[in-house]
């Protein structure tokens, strides 16, 4: 088997190059590179300076992933590392693409660090659950300082080349070509001097000298880091490279990466990692499927969800024709559409510039006849079937023959919408999630007759806007929705029997969740749907909204708020719903959180069972990926169907069967087989 790294000479400068496709991962094989390049450069009196650099698209990507959990292969990267540094001949990285993990660990092992302007670096341990384990979080912080490493290595997401060089881990952004040839030119100016070294920095002393910053970065960060182990173990790390010795530091954060590597949390994300990779597969269609081009857009109509997916395409350069019925819902949506992208300008996430680039190509229109020449029309009108029925009808008279028509539809047959039209190979389902042009989830909805080619495209496309997509199959609420409904009955469910409603609220926010199904109606408003007639009170919502209790709009809700929309459990809700079992003649009896739980979760397990044995997903990571991405359920666990397998299927069996709840006989066959979902 050839090395993936080989040694080029040029003049007195050797040059160490990794080709591992696809992104450079740090082998076995390309550590043991490594370590035998260096020792070449070092036994070579010849040579007198080193750079390391790699073929492909990117510097090394990170340790390989698919090592972990399997028993370590010498030499370890640490070793490799500090081989590296030890050298008294300067050793320059040469960085194109993402350097990221272990490959920012390599550069920052390195003498100095060139880039060129399109990389990226960065330290994303902390998003697989981890920190990093080649002394990147004492070298770093050594190099940057503790302020500018914290981010880095804390929240896990990469810089640009630029910033990097801002804050002193790059010590030259070059041109994008011939990087090689400037880092030779760079090795052989150093030739001679003192090698400087990260681990012997001294630009940590910040930390020593304002040791708030890490109670503040702590505090900042607070929400995002909530209920994660990783990003706190990192600002110790970090801390620890201010008050220990560099060899105690790198004791003390390969105590903190042994710790994580061997807990559920980081097993669970490098689950979730391949997970969102798999997601883009489709089995049964081949990977050359032909992609279909797709230039324009059309979106029928521009409310809330239509101008939030709008915004999508525009923000990834495609044109968009969007449509409605009259013209002040047109105006209404464009302007929606245009304040929401000079919010983003407003905090600093895009140029107004970006915001007139990407408001000049959409075009408003009331003329289904613009649609015409479009390669997608997505439509994200009201959630009827007649009404969807009806404008794909048009669509298919108007749109030219080829493109693709898309329901956003959240829960409706799509197989029945492609009958409105002659072309129902080319009717797909593309389920945004509101806000769209927010969240990263798209189910895609293969209907019946829905062509390879459509398939390949909508999946694909999904990338370049930047979404995170799973193939479902048609089946009323597709995965997400399909898997609430048990979820919202049992809520319903469970305060009539005499559960506190901030109970079962608490128990979905300790597990991890943004929030809980009584909280997000009152954000919603308790009052979307009423039909306003306070004599008609059949449901407990109608009797909070004839009790005025619109949400947190009216300050309170199922909860009472105060000015800054703190909750309070009311008395007055608790009683309503009492008096409401009362006339059901459901008995009320005190119930813990640990049932609250059982009964809120597993039922998601038995519908996500449910949904495999039916084909409606391809694989049980994908309802991973659906549930974490489109609903908040929370990371470090894997998702629903990752998590039941951890906590074991007959532990969900037994709860199911204790609360008198379905079990489907997939769910009992998979536990029968002892392997859980994956
Ligand atoms: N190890 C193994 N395989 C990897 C990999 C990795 N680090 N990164 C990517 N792949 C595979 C991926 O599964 C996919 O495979 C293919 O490469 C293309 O990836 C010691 C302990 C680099 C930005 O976390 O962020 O270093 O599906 O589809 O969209 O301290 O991959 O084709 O079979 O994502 O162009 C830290 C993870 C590791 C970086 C490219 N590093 N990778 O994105 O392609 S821990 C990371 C990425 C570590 C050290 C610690 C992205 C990318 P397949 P892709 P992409």
């Amino acid at each position: 088997m050839t090395s993936p790294i080989r040694t080029e000479r040029h003049d007195n400068v050797l040059v160490i190059i990794s080709d591992n496709p696809p992104v450079n991962a740090l082998g076995q094989a390309v550590r043991a590179g490594l370590v035998e390049g260096i020792e070449e450069a070092l036994s070579d009196d010849a040579v007198e300076a080193v750079v390391v650099r790699c073929d492909g698209r990117t510097f090394f990507a990170g340790a390989d992933i698919t090592e972990f959990g399997k028993p370590p292969v010498g030499p370890s990267l640490p070793d490799a590392l500090d081989r590296l540094e030890a050298s008294d001949k300067p050793v320059v990285a040469a960085i194109h693409g993402t350097a990221l993990g272990g490959g920012c660990e390599v550069a920052l092992a390195c003498h100095y660090r060139l880039a060129v302007p399109s990389a990226k670096l960065g330290l994303p341990e902390v998003k697989l659950g981890l920190i990093p384990g080649a002394a990147g979080t004492q070298r770093l912080p050594r190099l940057v300082g503790a302020e500018a490493a914290l981010p880095l290595v804390a929240i896990g997401n990469p810089i640009s080349a630029k910033k990097a060089k801002d804050i002193g881990l790059l010590d030259d952004v070059v041109n994008e070509d011939d990087l090689a040839g400037q880092a030779i030119a760079f090795a052989k100016s150093k030739v001679g001097q003192p090698v400087p070294r990260s681990s012997e920095g001294t630009a940590n002393e910040d930390g020593i000298k304002n040791p708030d910053i890490f109670d503040e970065f702590r505090a900042k960060n607070g929400r995002k880091m909530r209920g994660f182990d990783a990003p706190n173990a990192a600002i110790k790390a970090v801390k620890a490279a201010g008050e220990l010795s560099y060899a105690d530091g790198v004791k003390k954060e390969r105590e903190l990466f042994t710790a994580l590597m061997t807990g559920s949390q980081s097993q669970a994300m490098r689950h979730y990692f391949f997970a969102e990779r798999a997601a883009n597969k489709i089995d049964d269609v081949p990977a050359d499927t032909p992609i279909l081009p797709v230039n324009k857009v059309g979106i029928v109509g521009a409310g809330t969800m239509g101008g939030g997916i709008a915004m999508n395409f525009l923000s990834a350069g495609i044109p968009v024709t969007i449509l409605e019925m009259k013209q002040d819902a047109l105006d209404r949506g464009t302007g929606v559409m245009r304040k929401n992208y000079e919010n983003t300008a407003k905090r600093g996430r895009m140029t107004m510039e970006q915001v007139e680039q990407a408001m000049g190509i959409l075009t408003p229109t009331l003329d289904y006849g613009d649609l015409a020449d479009c390669d997608l029309v997505i439509e994200a009108v009201y959630e009827n079937m007649d009404v969807k029925k009806e404008v794909f009808a048009k669509l298919d008279e108007v749109v030219k023959d080829g493109a693709i028509l898309a329901s956003n539809t959240s829960y409706l047959d799509i197989d029945e919408i492609a009958t409105a039209t002659q072309r129902p190979g080319h009717v797909i389902g593309l389920h945004f999630f509101s806000p769209a042009n927010v969240m990263k989830l798209l189910e895609v909805v293969r209907g019946e007759k829905t062509r390879d080619d459509v398939l390949a495209t909508s999946m694909k496309l999904a990338k370049k806007i930047g979404k995170i997509a799973a193939v479902s199959g048609v089946c009323p609420g597709f995965i997400g929705n399909r898997m609430l409904s048990p979820r919202q009955q049992q809520a319903n469910q469970l305060i009539m029997e005499g559960a506190n409603y901030w109970d079962v609220d608490d128990v979905l926010l300790e597990f991890g969740f943004p929030m809980g199904p009584f909280q997000m109606g009152d954000l919603a408003g308790i009052d979307i749907g009423w039909h306003r007639d306070p004599q008609k009170v059949t449901t407990v919502r109608e009797a909070l909204c004839t009790a005025g209790r619109f949400g947190q709009k009216a300050g309170k809700g199922f909860y009472d708020y105060d000015e800054s929309r703190n909750r309070t459990p009311s008395d007055e809700v608790k009683q309503i719903i009492a008096d409401f079992a009362t006339k059901e003649g459901t008995e009320q009896r005190e119930i813990s959180k640990d049932e609250i739980r059982e009964r809120l979760l597993y039922p998601m397990v038995n519908e996500g069972a449910k949904i495999l044995e039916e084909g409606m997903a391809q694989r049980a990571s994908d309802i991973d990926v659906v549930w974490i991405n489109g609903y908040g359920w929370p990371l470090y666990t894997g998702g629903p169907m990752f998590w039941a397998s951890q906590i074991g299927l007959d532990t969900v069996i037994a709860g199911l069967e204790k609360h008198g709840l379905p079990v489907s006989d997939y769910l009992r066959g998979k536990a029968e087989a002892g392997n859980g979902f994956n």
